[in-house]
């Protein structure tokens, strides 16, 4: 008895030629409709699964293969005598291959204007079935559902190699593709933000040369549908690949950017913090102002661009050593001139705000958390003044900036910024004064540290900090207030005449 494979493919890339190889090895192959004139009219010799079922295709298809001639010609095992005789019994020949892709779900759910109809009608459930029922009984049946295994698998037959554990691995790559699948499905159903099941599916981007240090393995994978405005969507130019730190910078550096979308804006980074940020009438004055808050800090950053970059940006940009620079476009002299480093990346992303609602999920030691994304902003509007001091309309434009800024940088975060311009960081410390010592002492630095303000992403626990910053010269400052000694940091307020300002928003990043 010949060797039965059946062959149900939407890609049909590859498909007559694959049949092709499979009939010259003495396969007999079944076919069902569309996959079945394709190789016909390749001149492929196969049958038609309705042939075996004796039933024919039904329900504008959505029944061809669901039928006990095809799976128990799958299921059945080989070295069950009970199996084979049931199969004998009611005239069943056993199916040796199943070679499978599915509905293109993804595909259509993607396409404009598509309905909901039309996205149903491209759940695949009779391919799923096959492949899950050939996977369960992979010691005897061979699945492909991946083409680029079509010629691994005749290679492996020639040399006769095609063993249980080449089958168990072709088994593996179709439960997670069978997974992956109806993952896709369960979220485009799924209206819960947070349901009872998180049903993810990444696809992978490459293998990494590395993750966050050498001696750390790292794969980066994306999101199937990735949003608009993120990496995934990213086009890379020119340099060498992202590394796995890069990625996380490269992300970070959007996610600020994305809040500053009225003005010309440069934001350099460094692990995963602002170093400066800068916002200018044009491009080549946001470039000045961000690379002087931090003119040591920006050796070997990312740079966020928010405009297309121009000629005289770019030749400031290139006498530095950076990892990445990122905007919506380069004009073609600018481009020239940054590319002469080799290695340098240079990316282009479509920048528009990031305006729709997205999650956040992290890992922990056996779980995960999940969260919707901080895109709350407080505007001038937002700002409650608690002190007896009022602020100036400059203040206020520059408390509204360090506001911006300080919920992207890492708690204990504190800024000292003007309105354009940060003047001093203060990321990631165990306790807040810390943070603020950091900031102000770098901030003291420059000339125009007289207007500056300060931005704190949690309330002061006590009234060191604003003791801190009067003494340092700083008249403005805006946190979220909600401390049990609020009163202590509004009487220390007072008592050196600073506007203090609440939001009533706590911008926590660990
Ligand atoms: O509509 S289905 O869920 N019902 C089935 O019984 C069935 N059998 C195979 N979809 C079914 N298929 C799928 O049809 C395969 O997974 C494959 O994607 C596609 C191939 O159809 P055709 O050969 O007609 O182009």
């Amino acid at each position: 008895m010949a060797k039965l494979a059946l062959l149900s493919v939407s890609d049909k890339t590859g498909i007559t030629n694959f049949a092709a190889e499979l009939v010259a090895r003495g396969y007999e192959v079944i076919s069902t409709g569309g996959t079945l004139k394709a190789l016909t009219d390749a001149g492929v010799k196969a049958t038609a699964v309705e042939d075996i079922t004796g039933f024919p295709e039904m329900l504008d298809g959505r029944v061809k293969t669901l039928h006990p001639r095809i799976h128990a010609g799958i299921l059945a095992k080989r070295d069950n005598p009970e199996h084979m005789a049931e199969l004998a019994k009611n005239n069943i020949n056993p199916i040796d291959l199943i070679c499978v892709n599915l509905y293109p779900f993804k595909e259509t759910i993607q396409k404009a204007g598509v309905t909901d109809g039309e996205a149903i009608e491209q759940i695949d459930i009779g391919g799923p079935s096959m492949l899950r029922a050939a996977a369960k009984n992979y010691q005897d049946v061979t699945v492909i559902t991946d083409r680029a295994d079509y010629a691994e698998f005749l290679k492996r037959y020639d040399a006769n190699e095609v063993d249980a554990k080449y089958r168990r691995g072709l088994a593996a790559k179709v439960f997670r593709q069978t997974a992956a699948y109806d993952a896709l499905i369960a979220s485009y159903m799924t209206s819960d933000a947070f349901p009872d099941k998180l049903t993810l599916t990444y696809e992978k981007v490459e293998d990494m040369r590395y993750g966050e240090n050498s001696h750390q393995k790292a794969a980066y994978y994306k999101e199937p549908i990735p949003a608009r405005y993120s990496l995934a969507n990213a086009k890379q130019l020119h340099g060498k690949a992202l590394s796995y730190n890069n990625t996380r910078d490269a992300d970070a550096a959007l996610r600020i950017i994305a809040d500053f979308t009225e003005q010309p804006t440069v934001v350099a980074l460094k692990h995963m913090n602002p170093c400066g940020i800068g916002v200018g009438d044009d491009l080549l004055s946001a470039w000045n102002l961000a690379y002087e808050a931090d003119p040591i800090s920006i050796f070997g950053g990312i740079i966020a661009l928010n405009r297309k970059v121009d000629l005289a940006t770019a030749e400031k940009m290139h006498a530095l050593f950076l990892e990445i620079i990122i905007a919506p476009a380069f004009d073609e002299d600018a481009y020239a001139v940054l590319a002469k480093k080799k290695n340098l990346r240079i990316m282009t992303l479509d920048f528009a705000k990031m305006d729709t609602h997205h999650q956040d999920l992290v890992t922990v030691l056996g779980g995960a958390l999940l969260q919707d994304a901080d895109t709350a902003h407080e505007s001038i509007a937002d700002f409650k003044v608690v002190s007896k001091a009022q602020p100036t309309q400059a203040q206020l434009e520059a408390l509204e900036f360090g506001q911006t800024v300080v919920k992207h940088v890492k708690s204990n975060a504190i800024v000292v910024t003007t309105a354009n311009q940060t003047l001093g960081v203060g990321a990631g410390q165990m306790n807040r004064i810390d943070s603020l010592k950091i900031a102000v002492d770098k901030a003291k630095e420059k000339d125009n540290f007289k207007n500056a303000v300060v931005a704190s992403d949690a309330f002061f626990p006590m009234d060191d900090c604003v003791e801190y910053a009067a003494q340092n010269g700083i008249k403005a400052i805006v946190e979220p207030g909600g401390s049990i000694k609020d009163q202590a940091s509004i009487d220390k307020a007072d008592e050196y005449g600073i506007a203090l300002i609440f939001t009533g928003v706590r911008h926590f990043k660990h």
